[in-house]
């Protein structure tokens, strides 16, 4: 496994230096937050980013996100105007040498909670969902509260676009889950014959949570999806992103039972720990397995027994240390997930050969 670390660039507090400082950490996973989505990204700001990774000799193969653009996955006929600016944008990354990008089919908004800052008992604070919390709301308030801190936005909470909230509920009264599954396939026929050319693999993520809010329709949520997702367009540039935080909040979701099987085309992971509780609610917790619902220990594994030779992150931390950090996405809990993902990872690596040893 080759362990990569998200970095928000401009708008990151952690500066490369200590990113470079975490060990086995090889590249920054990253994006051009600036950039409105649907718009073609520069190949100055592009190199830029490459510039800066350089300097710290971290690579920049994985891109999370390029969005896709509101009209796409409305199937507006605007539609072709954006998916020719993804196709300019992938052919631009591919110069710098980006390997896989990391993208999602979520409408309106991305990942979703109701507590940025939920207290756990030990005095950190973690991501939270309360289920029927959502289930009453009116989705303003849940932007108001989510977008309201302007030095951290959040990704996939663009302040710009969710203005138009109104607009965009209206604009997706008449789209079902078929519907959004044929505008998938439509954006894919177009995007994975230029993935292909440009040797970058093409990796969905799941929506978060995988299940159906605010009445909008998701389609990424379990096993069948992701089948139903590699079988529009059978190329190995057609991937996921297989976010085991995501899908496990689902308990029906079994993640190393997914790795395995969809194994061949899941170029990068997300992996992170997350508690659910017996009505619907969850929070993250620390990667460590106790700590959470799910078995970390298994995941590893599951791709270890695969020789997984993919991109890595640890995905969302807990705040501890009294950080001062963007929701989910500070460097100490990250970076001790990173520890506890190798260490499970070396254990294996070391069993293994000395089993090979035995047996020699
Ligand atoms: C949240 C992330 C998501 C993810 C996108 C991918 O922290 O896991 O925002 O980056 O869904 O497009």
């Amino acid at each position: 496994m080759r362990m990569v670390f998200r970095w928000f660039g401009q708008y990151d507090r952690i500066p490369l230096k200590h990113i470079k400082q975490i060990p086995g950490v090889e590249g920054i996973v990253w994006a051009l937050h600036h950039i409105p989505v649907g718009e073609e990204w520069s190949m100055e700001d592009i190199l830029e980013v490459k510039k800066q990774a350089d300097e710290y000799g971290l690579n920049i193969d994985v891109v999370e996100s390029v969005n896709v653009h509101e009209d796409i996955k409305l199937g507006l006929p605007t539609r072709d105007k954006y998916i020719e600016n993804y196709k300019r944008t992938i052919e631009k990354l591919a110069k710098v040498g980006v390997k896989v990008i990391c993208y999602n089919f979520m409408p309106i908004f991305d990942w979703t909670r109701t507590d940025l800052f939920k207290p756990l008992e030990d005095g950190s604070t973690a991501l939270y969902f309360e289920r029927a919390k959502v289930e009453n709301m009116d989705p303003k308030e849940l932007v108001n509260k989510i977008s309201k801190d302007p030095q951290f936005v959040m990704p996939g909470w663009e302040p710009e676009r969710l203005k138009h909230l109104s607009e965009l509920f209206e604009a997706y009264k008449n789209v079902g889950e078929e519907d959004l599954w044929e505008n998938l396939r439509y954006f894919l026929e177009q995007i994975i014959p230029v993935a292909e050319l440009n040797d970058i693999k093409m990796a969905i993520h799941p929506d978060d949570p995988p299940w159906t809010i605010f009445g909008l329709p998701r389609i990424i949520t379990n096993k069948e999806g992701i089948r139903r997702l590699l079988s529009l367009i059978d190329s190995p540039y057609n991937c996921v992103t297989l976010c085991s935080g995501s899908l496990g909040a689902n308990p029906n979701n079994n993640i190393p039972e997914m790795v395995r099987e969809f194994i061949d085309r899941i170029p990068f992971a997300h992996i992170r720990n997350v508690k659910v509780f017996k009505n619907g609610d969850f929070i993250e917790t620390s990667h460590r397995t106790s700590d959470g619902s799910l078995d970390i220990y298994e995941i590893v594994k599951a791709y270890h027994d695969n020789r997984f030779t993919g991109y890595v992150r640890p995905d969302h931390g807990r705040r501890i240390f009294d950080e001062e950090c963007r929701p989910g996405y500070g460097l100490y809990d990250r970076a001790l997930g990173i520890m506890y993902l190798w260490g499970i990872w070396d254990s294996l690596e070391k069993a293994r050969q000395e089993e090979k040893y035995a047996s020699d």
